[in-house]
């Protein structure tokens, strides 16, 4: 394949650079703004890419291919890597066979997503290698160059994104992929102890994680993803796509020493070179003040000021604005238009959407129950916290719903009533319904099952119709009660939520009728105001 260059979003860049690397496998759980990065595997084909039940399993069957000498993609948005962090944080000691690398895709700003975190805590936190491109090419290049530091240092890699880097399109060249072919095994095979992690093995290997840490600081300080250019005593030092935003303010003038950061562990000697010359230092970068607060420590930085979020001259919270860095560096930006071209309005339950009418039939049935509480899920149907229905007490993480509801039962709450979709309820709500069933807690349960996880984009469901029924028998749920939502049966929707609420025990209603996107045969899109 001669060399191509395509126009490419930044997650379609990292699956072309996978592809190209030789990956035989790419898992995940859709996630905005992570998903593209899989369905463009998934839809070139010839590897192995079927979505997981949640991004912990994702993380273990990838992990499972690198065992087998194999390359493998893994991704997820940053919450995932909430839910996957067991098998992660462990894998950094077992280490990587064939190349192993996770894309983690950060939402500053909460764009369509319940927090805001920085993935290169977690990175860090692992003592594993973070590459962070700026663009859609890096986004490529950074991926390919993973795997093979993957292998070559026997360690998983993590390639950080941020939204307006994956979702935000560039032409990407693309080169021929790696000799070593397609599903060609790393031939050399590690001893299997070093993934067996009792504590005799955990300890040694723990040990290994922290001797390499010298090598890939020195391997990646010489990376040409970390770009320091000296100049004058005012020092700018970005961080992915925070380097952008700068040299856009800087467009056209010179004088400032600048350091852009791409890879991690921190290249600790470009730093101290840096400092050394810089008297007035801005740290520029998208999500926390991550390397701020590494190069001021306790104590600061002796005889220079330090600025960047920490001292308020940029904001904390907040996708960082190319308009923020401008003033941070005392540039004045040529005022733009404001005014939005289409009017803001709330988000809203598609028409006909099965979701609003099993909330009308939710409202409804709690009405003769004012200390009713209802706890929510993340899914479309989140958007039962809004008028009309105004219906959730609170919505918090993926499969929290049945939690939150079992726990509030325990402290006597009655009635106490949960609302979660289908895929939340394979993703993570499974585990919650086991304990509800074992404690025979006084919980009722309605499962939205709307045969798909639309508010990503309509991937698969791994429990919907009967499959999730059989789950929940499996499960041990006796009171079990299947209805069709549509609003002419209101009546009937209402009286029988009335009735599970009055029969003590758990008891679980699955409201079933399709998303009406995936039934009129179209593409679900994400919601603009939601797709989490
Ligand atoms: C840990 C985590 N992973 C992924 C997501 C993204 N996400 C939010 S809701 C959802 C699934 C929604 O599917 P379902 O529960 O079936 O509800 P629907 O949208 O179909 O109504 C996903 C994947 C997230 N918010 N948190
Ligand atoms: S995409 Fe489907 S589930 Fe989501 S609001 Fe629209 S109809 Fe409802």
């Amino acid at each position: 394949m001669p060399s191509t260059s395509t126009l490419l979003l930044g997650a379609e860049a990292v699956a072309f650079g996978a592809l190209d690397a030789g990956i035989v496998g790419a898992f995940s759980y859709a996630g905005t703004p992570a998903t593209e990065v899989f369905e463009t595997v998934q839809a070139e084909g010839g590897v192995w890419a079927v979505w997981s039940a949640n991004e912990k399993v994702a993380y273990e069957e990838a992990l499972g291919v690198s065992y087998t000498g194999r390359r493998a993609l893994v991704s997820m948005k940053h919450v995932g890597l909430n839910v996957a962090a067991d098998p992660f944080m462990s894998s950094a000691l077992t280490g990587a066979n064939g190349g192993l690398v996770l894309v983690v895709a950060d939402d500053p700003g909460m764009h369509s997503s319940q927090n805001e975190q920085d993935s290169r805590f977690y990175a860090d936190f692992a003592r594993i290698p973070c590459f962070e491109p700026a663009n859609q090419q890096q986004c490529y290049d950074m991926t390919r160059e993973a795997f093979g530091f993957s292998e070559a240092h026997r360690i998983p890699v993590m390639v950080r994104l941020v939204t307006r880097v994956a979702h935000s399109r560039a032409n990407v060249v693309r080169v021929p992929p790696e000799d070593r072919g397609p599903g060609e095994p790393n031939p050399s095979r590690p001893d299997p102890n070093d993934w067996t992690l009792v504590p005799a093995n955990a300890r040694r290997r723990y040990r290994h994680l922290l001797d390499i840490q010298r090598d890939l600081q020195d391997e990646l300080e010489a990376s040409p993803a970390n770009r320091y250019l000296a100049s004058g005593r005012r020092g700018i030092l970005s961080a992915g796509i925070a380097t952008n935003y700068v040299r856009e303010a800087l467009a056209g003038r010179s004088g400032d020493t600048t350091l852009h950061i791409g890879a991690y562990p921190l290249p600790v000697r470009l730093i101290r070179e840096f400092v050394d010359r810089c008297n007035e230092i801005l740290v520029v970068e998208e999500g926390f003040p991550f390397i701020e607060t590494r190069l001021l420590g306790l104590l600061g930085v002796p005889g220079k000021t330090v600025r960047g979020k920490l001292d308020g001259s940029l904001p904390m919270d907040g996708e960082l604005l190319p308009e923020a860095v401008f003033r941070a560096l005392g540039i004045p930006l040529e005022a733009t238009p404001t005014d939005p071209m289409v009017a803001g309005r709330p988000p809203q339950f598609c028409k006909g959407c099965p979701h609003g009418s099993s909330f009308g039939a939710l409202v409804d049935a709690t009405a003769p129950y004012p200390d009713a509480l209802i706890f929510g899920d993340i899914g479309c149907y989140a958007l039962g916290i809004m008028p009309p229905y105004r219906a959730i007490h609170a919505c918090v993480d993926m499969g929290a719903s049945i939690g939150l509801a079992h726990g509030a039962s325990r402290a006597g709450a009655h009635p106490v009533l949960c609302t979660i979709g289908d895929s939340t309820f394979a993703h993570s709500g499974m585990p919650a319904l086991l304990d509800v069933v074992h404690s025979n807690a006084n919980v009722t349960v309605l499962i939205l099952d709307n045969g798909t996880t639309a508010m990503t984009g309509a991937q698969d469901s791994h429990a919907t119709g009967e499959v999730l029924l059989q789950m929940l028998r499996g499960l041990g749920v006796t009171d079990l009660t299947v209805f069709d939502p549509l609003p002419k049966h209101h009546a009937d929707s209402v009286r029988l939520i009335r009735e599970a609420i009055e029969r003590p025990g758990p008891s679980v209603l699955v409201a079933k009728r399709a998303c009406v996107r995936i039934k009129l045969g179209t593409r679900a899109t994400p919601l603009p105001q939601s797709g989490t």
